[in-house]
C-alpha cells in the first residue's frame, strides 16, 4: 500500500472541533468484517499529519484481535488484554474471547478517558477502531458503554464505512443500510456514510439508490425473484419494497460521504473524499 499525498487523498472537511478551545471530536470507525475501518483510520492520521501545522489525532485501538495496525495508536486494547489468553482462560471461541477482551478493557475506561481528557487542550481529533466483527462493539454492553462514555465527554460522530464493492446487490445493500440506520437510532450520534475502496467500486449507484427509492426498486425488479410461481410478488421483493420506503427517511438525515483509502499507485480517480450531503 503506498501512502497517499496529501492533495488526492485530503479528507475535504473532517468533522472538527470549531475552536481550538473546544474539546476534539471523537470519530467512532464502525462497519462489516473486512470493510476498511482500520484502512481508513490510518488514511485519517495521515492526513491530519500531513497538515500544516501538523494535527496528529489521539487514537484508540479497540480490535484486540488485529495482527497490526498501520497506525502507532496511543491507547491499544492489545495493550491490556490477550484476547487469545482470554479464550483459553475462559474457554471461548474467538467471538467471545474478543467480546470478553472488551469486556475487560471497558472497565478500565474512566482511566482511558483520563489520558484522553489529559491531553484534550492539544487535540482535534480523537479516532477510534471498533473490532471486526460489527455486533461486538455495537451490540454489547462494552460497546455501548464506551460510546455512551465518550459520547457524554466529547463531541462524538460515528463514522460507518461500507464495503462499496460488496453493496452492489440491491439485498445486499439494503441489509447494509438497516444495519446503518439502527446503529444510528441506537446511539443517536451525528452519522457518517462512508462508502470506500470507490477505487475498485464507484459509488454512483449507491449514491441514485440513496436519492430516487424507485431507482432502487427497479434495480431491485431486475434482480430477479420479483415474482412467485403464480405471479404473485414475492414477500422478500414486498418486504424490501416496503423497507427502501422507510430508509427514504433515513437518507434525508444522513452525511455521505465517497472514500478511497486505500491509495493505489496507478489510479487515476479524482479526490477520494467529497460532501454529497
Ligand atoms: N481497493 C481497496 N481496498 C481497500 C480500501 N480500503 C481497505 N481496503 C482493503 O480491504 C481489506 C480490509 O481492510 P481493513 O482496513 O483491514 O478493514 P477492517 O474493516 O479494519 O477489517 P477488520 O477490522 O478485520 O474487520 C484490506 O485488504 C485493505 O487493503 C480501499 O479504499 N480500496
Ligand atoms: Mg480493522
Amino acid at each position: 500500500m503506498s501512502e497517499p499525498s496529501a492533495s488526492s487523498s485530503t479528507p475535504a472537511s473532517l468533522p472538527t472541533a470549531s475552536s481550538s478551545s473546544e474539546k476534539p471530536v471523537v470519530i467512532i470507525t464502525i462497519g462489516m468484517a473486512g470493510s476498511g475501518k482500520t484502512t481508513f483510520v490510518q488514511r485519517m492520521n495521515s492526513h491530519l499529519h500531513s497538515l500544516a501545522p501538523s494535527k496528529p489525532p489521539y487514537i484508540l485501538n479497540l480490535d484486540p484481535a488485529v495482527v497490526g495496525t498501520p497506525f502507532d495508536a496511543n491507547i491499544d486494547i492489545r495493550d491490556t488484554v490477550n484476547y487469545k489468553e482470554v479464550m483459553k482462560q475462559y474457554s471461548l471461541g474467538p467471538n467471545g474471547g474478543i467480546l470478553t477482551a472488551l469486556n475487560l478493557f471497558t472497565t478500565k475506561l474512566d482511566q482511558v478517558l483520563g489520558l484522553v481528557e489529559k491531553r484534550a487542550d492539544t487535540l482535534d481529533h480523537v479516532i477510534l477502531d471498533t473490532p471486526g466483527q460489527i455486533e461486538i462493539f455495537t451490540w454489547s454492553a462494552s460497546g455501548a458503554i464506551i460510546t455512551d462514555a465518550v459520547a457524554s465527554t466529547f463531541p462524538t460522530v460515528v463514522a460507518y464505512v461500507i464495503d462499496t464493492p460488496r453493496t452492489v446487490a440491491p439485498a445486499t445493500f439494503m441489509s447494509n443500510m438497516l444495519y446503518a440506520c439502527s446503529i444510528l437510532y441506537k446511539t443517536k450520534l451525528p452519522f457518517i456514510l462512508v462508502f470506500n475502496k470507490i477505487d475498485a467500486q464507484p459509488h454512483e449507484f449507491a449514491l441514485e439508490w440513496m436519492h430516487d427509492f424507485e431507482a432502487f426498486q427497479a434495480a431491485l425488479a431486475g434482480d430477479g425473484g420479483v415474482r412467485d410461481a403464480e405471479g404473485e410478488p414475492t414477500y422478500m421483493n414486498s418486504l424490501m419494497n416496503s423497507m427502501s420506503l422507510v430508509l427514504d427517511e433515513f437518507y434525508k438525515h444522513l452525511k455521505v460521504r465517497a472514500h478511497r483509502s486505500l491509495s493505489l499507485s496507478l489510479s487515476l480517480r479524482p479526490p477520494p473524499f467529497f460532501f454529497f450531503l
